[in-house]
């Protein structure tokens, strides 16, 4: 980030004159591997690189004021109050540093000035790319004496930077059009996803202050402010209000530490709810890092530790009980780690796991030296904490003594594999595919349809479980799940497998209905809750059958939508028969493997963490035991409820 590349600039240019630079055609062309996909996901990008440069303005103490507004058509507009990007022409280049920014890939970062830069998107490709893939972008910069313009189409200059009025203000205002041409599918932004990530920023940059407003309807302005003075501190209060949790303790417990040589910060919040799930979000320079890394493994073997070594010395475990598992310690915990350093190394194939090892050694010490003493000097959360944490433990080996049940009478049984599950023929989990289908009578259709040389279904039946109110030890011996669980042959929880996972893929298939709803949902939580891998590593798919088959005369489709439906009936002209499908089961067994099972013709979604991270927020909210924030949710979600009616 910190060496500006100009060899690929041009060194003179008129105003008149359109460069094409070399770099942002680049990005252009492939503007994937600028920023992940060129869906909504792609275009709600944008704006984070952009407000990250003000961040980081923000960060060096020089900006407490952001502003990030959406404007008719889509056109973001993104204003801070720091010093301005700096106007003067850069010797090396003979372009101002404005014009620099915009146009050099990976430009951005220091222009002198001390500290380090810390944000960046989770690609931090830096400004020039969202000029590069913007319909048109002008940059506004107040010095407090002029006002300077410099407007760009599709990344190229079409206009000088040019002195355009008097100011007395300071700071640095970006309007932009993301072209359509490139977000193909939708240049349209979306409130809430905007506000998840800036509400975030917020949260892990104590004291900034961020207004997002949409102004598209200017009938009807929305403003929203964050600004926490608490950061993650409040980030954790924030959390458990929103998902109503009762706490065990009041106070959050926070710590920080400052590495010696200064190259990095880390700042931990915690707080235990009464729930049985754990949630800790680690974030790198501010980036989420959805996979981990040293951070997280620092926080994990230390926090076992810890609480371990301080229930020996109080007793709180006896010399004959086991230690505490770090399942137990982790039950019930919300934590936020954010660590700030100076050269993030990101590995995986998302790049979003943190590598740097010192910082696995840093975290440890941190927690090893201040949680222990927190403990000791707050004896009655102490007390509480572990009052959960010897539940958790309990509950464990209730969940250990079940399974060996389950075992020993799958046992007497002989077959220990579920006895409605149609296996298939291979055992390569390269090529097998296993179904889990909804109701006897689809389950029917499907062992008929499928390719038994791969395919393996298994139909569901008996009660549903609240996953939410359930433990582990209540998962095993439900009948629902426990089908899936042999069927799947991985194990849960701390001791899941991926490598004895019997199917590469695992295919949910439910009608499109309420009750399917309601079964993705329960299954998604499930798999997200007991069998996390088997989600982050995309062997979830969620099958898709048509909604509606059209006939005229001997000529039949297939309709996966209302929108295709309706294409399908304006291109036959003349009579048509439309058949709506209410479930899988009333379709036979050659329809079924045409539409939705033959892996030549159909389609299936493939489950992100994200989706199921999102079912797992709703079964929480829906199946709690708070009646308030169900009927606040169901309100604002009425469209998404309708279908699941849980
Ligand atoms: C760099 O060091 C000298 C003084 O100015 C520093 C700087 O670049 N500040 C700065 C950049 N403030 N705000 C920005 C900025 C804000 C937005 C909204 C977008 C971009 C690309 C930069």
């Amino acid at each position: 980030m910190d060496n500006i590349d100009i060899t690929k600039t041009t060194q003179e240019y008129g105003a008149e004159e359109i460069q094409v630079l070399e770099g942002l055609e680049a990005v252009r062309k492939r503007p994937g591997m600028y920023i992940g996909s060129t869906g909504p996901r792609g275009l709600h990008h944008l704006v984070y690189e952009i407000v990250d440069n003000a961040i980081d303005e923000a960060l060096a103490g020089y900006c407490d004021k952001i502003e990030v507004s959406i404007l008719p058509g889509d056109i973001i507009k993104v204003t801070d109050n720091g010093r301005g990007i700096p106007v003067g022409i850069q010797t090396q280049t003979g372009l101002s540093a404005v014009t620099v920014v915009f146009t050099v890939l990976h430009a951005g970062g220091k222009f002198g000035g001390g500290g380090y830069k810390v944000s960046g998107g989770l690609h931090g490709v830096g400004a020039s790319v969202v000029n590069a893939l913007s319909e048109w972008l002008e940059v506004t910069v107040y010095d407090g004496e002029n006002i300077y313009k410099q407007r760009f189409e599709k990344g190229d200059i079409v206009s000088d930077l040019e002195i355009v009025g008097k100011t007395d203000k300071k700071g640095t205002e970006v309007l932009f059009k993301s072209d359509p041409e490139i977000f193909k599918e939708s240049t349209v932004y979306e409130f809430d996803v905007l506000e998840t990530r800036l509400r975030e920023q917020a949260f892990l940059n104590a004291g900034i202050h961020i207004e997002l407003r949409d102004e598209r309807d200017i009938s009807n302005i929305i403003s929203e402010n964050y600004k926490y003075e608490g950061g993650i501190v409040s980030f954790v209060d924030y959390i458990h209000k929103k998902k109503s949790l009762d706490v065990v303790h009041e106070d959050i417990i926070y710590f920080s530490t400052n590495a010696e040589d200064d190259t990095s910060t880390v700042e931990i919040a915690m707080q235990y709810n009464e729930s049985y799930n754990e949630l800790i979000l680690s974030f790198a320079n501010n980036i989420h890092t959805t996979d981990g890394g040293t951070h997280e493994e620092g926080f994990r073997r230390a926090l076992t530790r810890v609480m371990n070594d301080y229930a020996r010395k109080f007793n709180i475990l006896k010399d004959n009980d086991k230690n505490l598992s770090g399942e137990d310690v982790r039950e019930g915990l919300t934590a936020i780690i954010s660590v700030k350093l100076k050269e993030a190394q990101f590995e995986g194939q998302t790049k979003a796991k943190l590598g740097n090892t010192e910082i696995r050694t840093i975290v440890d010490k941190l927690i090893g030296e201040k949680l222990r003493t927190f403990l000791e000097e707050n004896p009655s959360t102490a007390r509480a904490i572990f009052d959960k944490a010897l539940a958790a433990s309990r509950a464990r080996e209730a969940a250990r003594k079940a399974k060996e049940l389950v075992r020993r009478k799958s046992a007497l049984e002989t077959a220990s594999l579920p006895g409605k599950l149609a296996d298939c023929q291979s055992r390569n989990p390269e090529e097998t595919e296993i179904y889990i289908v909804e109701g006897d009578s689809a389950g029917g259709s499907a062992k008929g349809g499928r390719d038994r040389r791969f395919q393996a279904i298994l139909p569901l039946w008996g009660k549903m479980l609240n996953v939410e109110k359930s433990r582990l030890d209540k998962v095993y011996g439900n009948d629902k799940l426990m089908p899936v669980i042999t069927a799947l042959g991985s194990g849960l929880g701390d001791e899941f497998d991926i490598s004895k996972l019997r199917y590469g893929k695992v295919i949910i298939m439910a009608d499109a209905d309420v009750d399917g709803s309601h079964i993705r949902t329960l299954l998604l939580t499930f798999f997200f809750r007991f069998m996390r891998p088997l989600v982050s590593e995309g062997h979830i798919y969620i099958a898709q059958p048509p909604l509606y088959r059209i006939t005229k005369g001997k000529e039949h489709h297939y309709a996966y939508s209302d929108r295709e439906r309706d294409e399908f009936l304006k291109q036959l002209e003349g009579k048509t028969d439309i058949q709506r499908y209410k479930g899988l089961g009333e379709m036979d067994k050659e329809q079924l493997w045409e539409t939705t099972m033959n892996p030549e013709t159909r389609t299936m979604l493939r489950v992100e963490l994200e989706d199921a991270a999102a079912a797992d927020e709703v079964f929480t909210i829906l199946m709690g035991d708070k009646v308030e924030p169900r009927r606040e949710f169901i309100e604002k979600n009425a469209r998404y409820v309708q279908n699941l009616d849980i």
